[in-house]
């Protein structure tokens, strides 16, 4: 068996490790319940070798899905083990009466990939027909989900979503955060009491989200249910609204695989057409920032676009959003020390976060380390452009570092680190399973 055979199967026994019998854990203990779009990430490596696999463990993220389509960031399995925090104690969102009964879930979402892992899957098909039979199931429910947000999370009816918590961005503790954070006082004695469960490891308190980011997170979770999960209500008073461009590009990407699996399917599929072609127009006209060269955040409470930005920037070629020219200073940008490093201090691609910018931090999480997910993002939106030398690059570094430091959850994005290694929890799903679906291109 060569190293890359030895590879994929090591990435396997990682899944086969966190599948709990009806879903796939996205690590061991860190993370014991089913998250949003790990589980797609996750049916992305499946697809490659189990289908009915991913086809489960999606079915059962969509069993968590709201009333009017929302598909909640964590669906809870029922292990009386698991130790997360916040669990369904203190999301309570019984008080909704959108949310499921049975499995409880979180009250928030997250980016939108099911669609893209819908296409995956089909693509991976012995043939079409039985494709389609394997989707069909799931394809109604992913765009009540695109549905879902267009609705109740376009305001402006412009095209673009917002996010109201940093969890719904999946990069949660990004610098971008920082400043619409700073919005929220809080106060410790009307604050709900709580633990986290996340520093068990000794160093986790150095990787992981600071305590006073955490009140921030509470803080936002306490308005919403007291809001008993209501939209409208939420959006009235929510200090923190943001249209995120990674967020919007993998809405928009699902939106357009959607679109070609609804034309096999027969579907009627102009609404998805529609908001496509809305919120492709409006990531360039909203989120591009002329004077950088590059997409940012949109801050809808300051209505301004927020200053710093993350390798999330770079996400909307994975949509085929930018034209040439905007691909090209995007391409720049990749190139620069922020993310490819210097001769003296070279970099793995690609770390998440400005290696030049004061809030750069190698170690701790969404603030510079290298994800897996996000480089097999970048590497499908290189691609789209024809830059086939850069994505070429971005999965041989992405595979190196699997091999070096194992399926960690973050790497070290800086080649010349005093100790080199991974971070977070080890037994990381979706590192394993986009090892197997990098390795099979
Ligand atoms: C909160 C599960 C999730 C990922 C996120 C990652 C981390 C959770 C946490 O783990 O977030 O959702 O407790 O830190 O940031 O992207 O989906 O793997």
């Amino acid at each position: 068996m060569d190293t890359r055979e030895l590879l994929v199967e090591r990435a396997r026994a990682v899944l086969e490790h966190n599948w709990t019998g009806s879903f796939t854990k996205p690590a061991p203990s860190l993370y014991p319940h089913q998250w949003n779009w790990d589980a797609g990430f996750i049916a992305i490596g499946y697809a490659r070798y189990a289908p009915q696999r991913a086809l489960a463990d999606l079915a059962h993220l969509f069993r968590g899905q709201w009333a009017h389509g929302m598909l909640p960031q964590i669906v809870f399995g029922d292990d009386p083990e698991a130790r997360y925090f916040p669990g369904p104690d203190f999301w309570q969102t019984w008080r909704s009466p959108l949310a499921p009964r049975q499995p409880l879930t979180s009250g928030i979402t997250m980016p939108p990939v099911h669609g893209i892992a819908l296409w995956f899957l089909l693509q991976s098909a012995p043939d079409e027909q039985t494709g389609l039979e394997w989707i069909r199931p799931l394809f109604d429910k992913v765009v009540a989900a695109h549905r879902y947000l267009y609705q109740y999370r376009d305001p402006q009816e412009e095209g673009l979503v917002y996010i109201r918590h940093p969890w719904e961005s999946g990069t949660d503790n990004s610098p971008v955060w920082d400043e619409p954070l700073r919005r929220i006082e809080v106060d410790r004695d009307r604050l709900p009491p709580y633990a986290r469960q996340d520093l068990q490891n000794p160093e986790a308190a150095r990787h992981r989200p600071t305590d006073d980011d955490y009140d921030r997170y509470v803080w936002l979770v306490d308005l919403f249910r007291r809001h008993d999960y209501d939209d409208k209500a939420i959006e009235a008073e929510c200090p923190f609204l943001v249209q995120d461009p990674l967020f919007n590009a993998i809405l928009a990407w699902a939106n357009e695989c959607l679109v070609a699996i609804g034309g096999m399917l027969g579907e009627d599929m102009r609404d998805l057409l529609e908001w496509n072609e809305l919120t492709i127009f409006s990531i360039n006209r909203q989120l591009w920032d002329p004077t950088q060269g590059r997409y940012a955040a949109h801050d809808l409470v300051a209505d301004r676009l927020l200053p710093t930005h993350s390798s999330s920037a770079l996400m909307p070629l994975i949509a085929g959003a930018p034209d040439m020219d905007q691909a090209r200073q995007l391409l720049e940008w990749l190139d620069s020390a922020a993310f490819s490093g210097t001769p003296d201090e070279p970099a793995w691609l690609c770390p998440t976060f400005d290696m030049q910018h004061p809030d750069f931090d190698p170690e701790r999480y969404w603030r510079g380390p290298v994800w897996v997910n996000m480089n097999w993002l970048l590497y499908h939106g290189l691609q789209r452009y024809g830059l086939g030398r850069h994505a070429r690059r971005l999965k041989y570094d992405t595979i190196e570092l699997l091999e070096r430091f194992g399926f960690c959850e973050y790497f070290d994005p800086r080649k010349n680190a005093p100790v080199q290694k991974g971070y977070g929890t080890d037994h990381f799903s979706w590192s394993a399973a986009l090892c197997i679906d990098l390795l099979a291109m």
